[in-house]
């Protein structure tokens, strides 16, 4: 499939990957190479000011990749696949729906969604799952993702926005505690960001690894605190004992714009930092020292220092406590005085390209659009106003995405999927159970533009259209809407999804109306969000064609400026007060749990898992890019020298990693990065490389959030046979 007639202007979009959404530039340059009809360049723009990380830089590359899917493709007896049309896939498609249906029940067809997807495809996947469907099964791969993070925002202010304050503000910080966070590798333009809190030495680190963020912290820069993985929530309390134990909280702020004191000194009471230091390895000392300084920069701040932030990430989140984890950060920076000031805040760094956007308008088993609740009935009277129905058509609230996954072709599973935009053969908890599951399904649809791993599983693959043909918008990790743009016609054979979910809404006699035309589905989401948490009716498609910055909530009447470098909507969220009716931010108290799967034992070790600089996610598109799969051909098993040698492990031999679940065979690359309990890999490899096979399927009770970061496995050096 080859791609050609790109517009002969410059086309101004944003990077298709990460939630930083770095601004780029398409240019039909004759520069561009044969693979990459257009020509790819950072553009100015407030989070990124035109860099770009490696991903981003080669994402035209799979623009005219030799492995895209030019047509829907259709499982043969034989186990092969067959091109088929579009005609007969969709009634293929909405045949089986509706027998499956009628057989099973409408919870019998499910849907998985992805905070990859645009604001309008996710809006109209929600849409489409629970009217033209009528199911209540659906689901996205934010749950791995955003979900504690949400469920903490949540709780304590009322709502969630990952950054409740443009990135830009902490330009000026004189000091930021970034807890799992790992931007060097994961959004290296975020890194300018960092200069000013590196240059006040007020850069301070969490992570079990020295990663290259923690890297940022030497030479005066800051520091870095090296906990056992899976303790943060401890380190955390330890911290705020510190905090109120020496009287350095602010005390007029909590008086005044926060309830739930009392509760949370008493829960705080028994964790002096020399206890603190025993379950995480963190020292005593350091754990005060962190504490004073915070208190002494956040004080700084109040009298015209720079500002104080506290930003989370998934090493903190993705576990099996993480909602309290995040709320104890919380806590934190409610002590300090900082949420809702200018003096600095809270925030947690929102992944996936529309991880924010993707997380507000319906794909969620439990929401509504303008992050409505499925359960409230005013919510639902709203929402089915808009879509023409009535409140009762709405089914209730589905299963969260763990355990939809892994009851697939049960008795109390679904036995028809269709996935949007994730791989979850490679990227969900206790893969192999998915893989299982999927294979017990009646039928498995994907929509994708190359064949993945979940793909490769389907009966049925529909080629749909990449970033740089489609148009829509998306929100990212400041909560500021923006506009993707089509640089090129899109590929004959390929469709975009808002035209597949409105061909099989036909089809499926569905009520409501299901548009193609992103601006038209943009226009009905305005108005189903209006009113709703996150409002988005205020937002006009043509200010943000001029650029125009606004950040939601922004309600219809608002008035929006197009003049460059002001700032609509709420860029800075809670400065009025927060969310909860009183205005008022909860502290929650938390509490140390035993953990559900005992660590350490007989020999064990940590494995924690992440990400690597070169690759996106399960890897379906950068394994495809050949610059990173170069540069990153494998995974490689992260080892401290200490524990190689203790398991007679030498650089470069292979080693099998296992545990109860499964099994991965990585070569082992010795580093003093990691802790001697500790072992890390990347989660983008597939097959026997692929490091959710051994990751568990316990989740956080309130968000349902697997634990990704903390699984334990024994080691065993092999030979160099393959
Ligand atoms: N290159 C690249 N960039 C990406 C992505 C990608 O796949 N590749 N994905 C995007 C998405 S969707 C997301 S969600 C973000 C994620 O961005 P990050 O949150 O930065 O990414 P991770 O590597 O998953 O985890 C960050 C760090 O958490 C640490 N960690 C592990 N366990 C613990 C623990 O118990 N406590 C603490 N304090 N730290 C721990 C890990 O060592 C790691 O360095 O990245 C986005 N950007
Ligand atoms: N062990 C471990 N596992 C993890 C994590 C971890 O840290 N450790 N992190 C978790 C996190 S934070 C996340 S976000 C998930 C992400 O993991 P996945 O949900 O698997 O995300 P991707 O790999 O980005 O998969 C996107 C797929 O959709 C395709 N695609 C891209 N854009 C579109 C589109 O617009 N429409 C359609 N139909 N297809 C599209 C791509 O080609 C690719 O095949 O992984 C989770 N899994
Ligand atoms: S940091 Fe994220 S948005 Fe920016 S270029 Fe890299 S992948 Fe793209
Ligand atoms: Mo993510």
């Amino acid at each position: 499939m080859t791609i050609t007639a790109p517009d002969p202007k410059t086309t101004p979009t944003h990077c298709p990957y990460c939630a930083l959404q770095c601004g780029i530039s398409l240019d039909p340059s004759p520069g561009a190479g044969a693979r990459e009809p257009v020509l790819l360049t950072g553009r100015d723009f407030e989070t990124n000011a035109g860099a770009l990380c490696r991903k981003g830089y080669s994402a035209a590359n799979l623009l005219n990749h030799p492995e895209r899917l030019g047509s829907p493709l259709l499982r043969r007896p034989d186990g092969g696949f067959e091109p088929v049309g579009w005609d007969e896939a969709l009634d293929l498609l909405a045949s089986r729906a509706a027998s499956i249906r009628k057989e099973h029940g409408a919870d019998a067809v499910a849907v998985f969604g992805a905070g990859g997807l645009t604001n309008e495809k996710a809006y109209q996947l929600g849409k489409f799952a629970r009217l033209a469907l009528g199911t209540s099964r659906i689901d996205y791969n934010g749950r791995f993702c955003m979900s504690s993070a949400a469920a903490a925002g949540n709780r304590a202010f009322g709502l969630d926005r990952g950054l409740p304050f443009p990135l830009a503000d902490l330009d000026a910080a004189s000091m930021i505690l970034m807890l799992g966070s790992n931007v060097a590798e994961t959004m290296p333009p975020f890194v300018r960001h960092l200069e000013n809190a590196r240059a006040s030495g007020g850069l301070i680190v969490v992570d079990p690894r020295r990663s290259a963020t923690a890297e940022l912290c030497v030479g005066g820069s800051g520091w870095h605190l090296q906990p056992t993985p899976g303790t943060d929530l401890q380190l955390l309390l330890g911290l705020a004992h510190v905090l109120l134990a020496e009287s350095l909280v602010d005390g007029h702020y909590l008086a005044t714009r926060t309830n739930g004191l009392a509760g949370l000194r008493a829960s705080v009471g028994a964790w002096w930092p020399e206890r603190v230091a025993t379950i995480t390895g963190v020292p005593a000392a350091e754990i005060r020292r962190t504490a004073r300084a915070l208190a002494a920069a956040a004080a700084a701040a109040k009298t015209g220092g720079g500002g104080v932030y506290i930003l989370t990430g998934r090493g903190v989140e993705q576990h099996a406590n993480g909602t309290d984890t995040t709320t104890a950060a919380i806590n934190l920076a409610l002590l300090l005085g900082l949420p809702g000031t200018l003096a600095g805040g809270f925030g947690t760094i929102t992944g996936q390209g529309n991880g924010q956007g993707g997380r507000e308008h319906g794909q969620k088993s439990d929401q509504l659009p303008g992050y409505r609740k499925i359960t409230d009935p005013a919510h639902r009277k709203h929402v089915a106003r808009v879509w023409g129905v009535a409140p009762e058509t709405l089914p209730g609230p589905g299963i969260p995405a763990t355990e939809l996954l892994h009851t697939l072709g049960t008795e109390s599973g679904s036995r028809m999927l269709m996935v949007h935009a994730s791989n979850p053969v490679v990227s969900s908890p206790d893969a192999s159970k998915v893989l299982e599951g999927l294979r017990r399904l009646d039928f498995l649809v994907v929509c994708d533009f190359f064949l993945s791993e979940t793909a490769a599983e389907a009966d049925l693959v529909l080629p749909v259209l990449q970033w740089a043909e489609e148009e829509g918008t998306m929100t990212n990790l400041e909560g500021r809407v923006l506009r993707r743009r089509a640089a090129l016609v899109p590929p004959e054979g390929a469709r975009g999804e808002l035209w597949i979910m409105a061909e099989l809404a036909k089809r499926l006699d569905s009520p409501g109306t299901f548009s193609a035309d992103a601006r038209e589905v943009f226009e009905e989401l305005r108005l189903a969000s209006a009113g709703g948490l996150a409002d988005y009716s205020g937002v006009d498609w043509d200010d943000l064609d001029a650029g125009a910055a606004v950040y939601w909530p922004c309600p219809a009447g608002h008035e929006v400026s197009r003049v460059p470098g002001q700032r609509s909507g709420t860029p800075r969220l809670f400065l009025e007060g927060f969310a909860h009716p009183d205005g008022k931010a909860l502290l929650v108290p938390v509490h140390s749990r035993a953990r559900v799967e005992a660590l350490h034992a007989e020999g064990q070790l940590a494995l924690v898992t992440g990400r690597l600089l070169e690759h996106y996610q399960s890897g379906a598109q950068t394994r495809r890019v050949a610059e990173l799969a170069g540069a990153a051909p494998e995974a490689r098993l992260e080892i401290h020298p200490g524990t190689a040698r203790a398991h007679g492990i030498t650089e470069g031999q292979r080693v099998a990693v296992r545990n109860v679940r499964g099994e991965v065979v990585a070569r082992a690359a010795l580093s003093t990065a990691v802790r001697l309990d500790t072992v890390f890999l990347p989660f983008h490899f597939a097959g026997a490389q692929n490091a959710n096979l051994l990751t568990g399927s316990q989740v956080d009770p309130l968000s349902a959030m697997p634990e990704f970061k903390n699984a334990p496995v024994s080691l065993h050096p092999l030979g160099d046979e393959s």
